[in-house]
Order: C-alpha cells, then sequence, then structure tokens
C-alpha cells in the first residue's frame, strides 16, 4: 500500500504539535502534503509560526507549510492561550524556525491539491477551527467530492462542552465553518471530547514520552506537562487528554477506535448552545447520518503506538 496522502489543517497548541509528530514519523503510512495553519488556539501568526517550529523538531524542514485564514466566517476570534500558553505551544524551549512559509493562502493550497490529485485520493486532518476548510469548500465546490475522508478533531456530545457548558472549542470558535463542513457530503470521521477525554496522559505515559531522552521525546513530555497543569484542575482528572493525536492515530490505526454511522448537526444560531454538535447517537430523528462519530479508544494501544513513533524521529 502506498502511503495515504494527508493535509493537515491545524491550529498548534501542544496536541496539535503531537499530532503532526506522530504523522511524520510514520512515512511508509502517511504523506503529509503539507500543512495549513489556522487561527484558533492562537492568532494566526503563531499557529504559521508553531507549525513550522515542529516540522522542524521531525527534522523535516520539507513540509510545506501554508497561512490560511485569520478569523472565523463573519465572527471575532476567540484563541484559548488559557490552555496553550501565550504561546500556544508553552513548556519547551524550541528555537524559532529558519523554514519560510511558502507564499500561497493554505485555502488555495487546499483547493490545488484536490484539483491535482486524483479523486478520492486526499484526506484532509483538520485538528482546529474548520475555517479554512469551509472557506475552500465554499470558493471550490468541485473539490468536495474529490475529498477522499475528512478526519477531525471537534465537537462533543457525552462529554459537552470545554468552552462553553455545550460546545467545544474547534467548532464553537466557527460554528458557521462545521455547519459548512457537516453538511458538505464528504466523508466525516470525528474525534470528539468522548473519545479524547479517554486518552489521558497519565505519568507512566509522559514517562515514556521522556525516557526517549530525544530532543522530541523530552519536547512532548514538556508540552503534555504544561497542558495538564489546566486539564487536571478542570477536570481533576489523572492526565490531559491528547486530543489531536486521536486523528493521526485513526489514520495509522482506525482499529483502535469504535463510533457510530449517525447524523451531527451544529447548532449556529442559540446564543446559549452556539457550537454543539448535536449528535444522534441514539438514531431518534430521521436525519441522515453524515459522520462516522468515535466514542472509544484503546488507549493503551494508543498511548504505545504513539510512543514507538516518536521514537524513530
Ligand atoms: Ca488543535
Amino acid at each position: 500500500m502506498p502511503p495515504r496522502k494527508i493535509i493537515i489543517d491545524t491550529d498548534p497548541g501542544q496536541d496539535d504539535a503531537v499530532a503532526i509528530l506522530l504523522a511524520l514519523a510514520s512515512p511508509d503510512e502517511i504523506e503529509v502534503l503539507g500543512i495549513a495553519a489556522v487561527a484558533g488556539n492562537v492568532p494566526l501568526p503563531l499557529t504559521a509560526k508553531n507549525a513550522r517550529i515542529v516540522c522542524e523538531l521531525a527534522g523535516r524542514p520539507d513540509v510545506p507549510v501554508y497561512a490560511g485564514c485569520d478569523a472565523p466566517i463573519g465572527r471575532k476570534l476567540v484563541t484559548a492561550e488559557h490552555v496553550h500558553g501565550k504561546t500556544g505551544l508553552d513548556g519547551p524551549d524550541l528555537p524559532d524556525p529558519v523554514m519560510p512559509l511558502r507564499d500561497a493562502h493554505a485555502v488555495d493550497f487546499i483547493i490545488d491539491t484536490l484539483r491535482a490529485h486524483a479523486p478520492g485520493t486526499v484526506t484532509l486532518c483538520p485538528l482546529g477551527p474548520l475555517t479554512n476548510i469551509a472557506t475552500a469548500f465554499t470558493r471550490a465546490p468541485d473539490i468536495v467530492s474529490r475529498v477522499q475522508e475528512i478526519v477531525l478533531m471537534g465537537g462533543a456530545y457525552f462529554e459537552v462542552g470545554n468552552i462553553t457548558p455545550a460546545a467545544e472549542f474547534n467548532i464553537y470558535v466557527d460554528p458557521e465553518a462545521a455547519d459548512i463542513v457537516f453538511r458538505s457530503g464528504a466523508p466525516i470521521v470525528v474525534m470528539p471530547l468522548d473519545v479524547t477525554h479517554k486518552a489521558l496522559v497519565t505519568k507512566a505515559r509522559n514517562d515514556a514520552f521522556r525516557a526517549l531522552a530525544t530532543p522530541v521525546g523530552i519536547a512532548v513530555a514538556q508540552m503534555t506537562d504544561f497542558f495538564e497543569r489546566f486539564d487536571k484542575e478542570k477536570y481533576g482528572s489523572e492526565g490531559a487528554p491528547l486530543h489531536d493525536p486521536c486523528v493521526t492515530a485513526y489514520i495509522l490505526r482506525p482499529d483502535l477506535f469504535s463510533g457510530r454511522h449517525i447524523n451531527v448537526t451544529v447548532e449556529t444560531s442559540s446564543e446559549l448552545t452556539l457550537g454543539m454538535t448535536v449528535a444522534d447517537w441514539w438514531r431518534v430523528t430521521d436525519r441522515a447520518p453524515n459522520a462516522l462519530f468515535i466514542g472509544d479508544i484503546d488507549a493503551q494501544g494508543f498511548f504505545d503506538l504513539l510512543t514507538e513513533r516518536l521514537a524513530r524521529l
């Protein structure tokens, strides 16, 4: 099998960084065609910079990185420095990137790449607000049917909200964009909080990253250390959930995950529940299924895979 071609659309973010590292550590299975940065956890200049910091950490300055949309469709940007720190990548002390940003806009990169490859051969991996993807779909509707699959981190049903009582951050930041993507007809796999809250970096798992004793292993341990303070205070859990790497892990090992093929609709108008992913988990409506909504993960299998792959960088 040739490696699966993916575009990572991201707002790094410590957990985005780990998701990117896992992809770049797996060249036999994954070919990263490029990385599209979007505003989210921190503003666009920082996410575009952080994406390049991560590529250089992985020893892959050849991966093209593009800057995309700097604000949601028709809303003001909401960021999450309270979780990720001022830089978005607080924790390790990593050097500023030397590799340049590419000239093209990330939305043009997404459109051009999908048009340049055979239909059904490029997968989109959104790890942040869906602004770039929705903008590309709106501007170039012909690309939607060319997408092999969208595997995204976002939303929640049983765990409900992390940025409001009802909404998960990525969807909340740009609910109109999420609505466009969920109605697009492209095949979608969703990693909601329901599953990412089961992928917890316990002390033993963090120690395993550090024990790699490589720059990547140590940086990942420091990132998850930083991330953890926030989640431990908030949820009282045994460690921080590693949200975004679930997306990359699904590309590598879908057998680690299970879910239901159901309808997911995004709330775009209610003030109270804006950005909620209304997931018909119990199939109580006749709305047609549009997404595989993941609910469970083999967490130890996931962390074993992650640690084994990070050791390769
Ligand atoms: Ca993210």
